[in-house]
């Protein structure tokens, strides 16, 4: 039998024989009960002060620890759940959407994060990032743009520029790159915000609207590879001379500055903030509150039920499957 101590420090609790933990008053979830492993990143790599904004969301919303799930492909950036202490999976390249997916339908009640990067989440994974979104599945995916390849040492990434020397374009990208916030709108995600490594701040206002958003919510990060594209986002990052513009969104005040604003509802005009040029603006691009495929599979789940007498889950799936014979 166990003896009381609540509140061991790390997250952990020990309690009293015979008292159920669900009880007992909750631990302020704190950044060590949610530090995993030693990130294993190139010094001075932009995806640390990612991590360290998760955190530190994550402290401040005080997050119950067990609802904490990270997922991600494969990638640098996609090494993410190992750094975090929760329920988690490193899955296949461009794969987690997917499995996002899944547990986010199944397990409604958890906090869904997915971590990767642009060749993740716009190449291989493309398609599901389409699909994550037209369905409106709910989760929060943080797109570590750093426009290469960087755990495969250097090849021409869905973002990387035109004229972009790597191993797979020794002479120069000369394909067109993705614009991730055009193809979010067309996708259908209903969250789409834009930042940079090197404003924490700003990284963490983003991640705490996305937490807040139901629904799918992406968020492109600039993430500098400083081992294979070293310096390419200093034009949007004031510490190095370049400029930060961030979206003056509408604040429905009815003053004439105001007609001025960003209304993130507005697609076309989300559309036309991803057509500004590089470094182009960061905040909000889009929001919109569309149902999520969540809540609609719960209606449908339940009139599926009473329709059936209430049948219990496995006679549901029986009766499928004598129908199918
Ligand atoms: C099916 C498959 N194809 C290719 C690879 C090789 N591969 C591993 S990571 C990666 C690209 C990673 O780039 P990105 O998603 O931008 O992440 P970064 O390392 O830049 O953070 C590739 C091509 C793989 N692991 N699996
Ligand atoms: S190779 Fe680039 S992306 Fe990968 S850890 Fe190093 S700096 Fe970061
Ligand atoms: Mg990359």
């Amino acid at each position: 039998m166990s003896k009381t101590t609540t509140g061991n420090g790390d997250g952990t609790t020990t309690v009293a024989a015979g008292v159920s933990p669900a009880e007992l008053p909750r631990e302020k979830l704190t950044k060590k009960a949610i530090t995993a492993d030693h990130p294993t990143w190139c010094p001075g790599c932009g995806d640390f002060a990612v991590l360290a904004a998760f955190y530190k969301v994550l402290e401040k919303r005080n997050v119950e620890h067990e609802k904490i799930v990270t997922l991600a492909g494969i990638g640098c950036s996609s090494r993410f759940p190992y750094f975090v202490n929760g329920h988690g999976a490193h899955y296949i390249h461009g794969r987690a959407v997917p499995l996002a997916s899944g547990i986010s339908l199944a397990r409604p009640d958890l906090h869904v994060f997915l971590f990767g990067g642009d060749g993740d989440g716009f190449s291989i994974g493309g398609n599901h990032v389409d699909h994550g979104g037209r369905k409106n599945i709910n989760m929060t995916y943080f797109i570590m743009d750093n426009f290469v390849y960087g755990l495969t040492k250097k090849q021409t990434s869905p973002t990387s520029p035109i004229g972009f020397k790597s191993k797979t374009d020794p002479t120069g990208a000369i394909d067109q790159p993705v614009n991730p916030m055009k193809k979010l709108i067309a996708g259908g995600a209903t969250f789409i915000a834009r930042t940079h490594a090197a404003n924490v701040n700003h990284m963490i206002q983003l991640i705490e609207r996305a937490f807040d958003h139901q629904g799918f919510s992406v968020i492109e990060c600039l993430s500098e590879c400083v081992e294979f594209f070293p310096d390419v986002f200093d034009p949007a990052n004031p510490r190095k001379g370049g400029s930060f513009e961030v979206i003056q969104e509408k604040k429905w005040d009815g003053t004439p500055e105001d007609e001025l604003r960003h209304d993130v509802t507005d697609e076309l005009a989300a559309y036309k903030l991803a057509s500004l040029p590089f470094p182009g603006v960061f905040g909000v691009f889009y929001e919109t509150d569309r149902p999520t495929k969540n809540a609609l599979e719960k209606k449908w789940i339940e009139a599926t039920r009473e329709k059936s007498g209430n049948a219990s889950d496995l006679e549901i799936l029986q009766k499928t499957f004598d129908r199918m014979k």
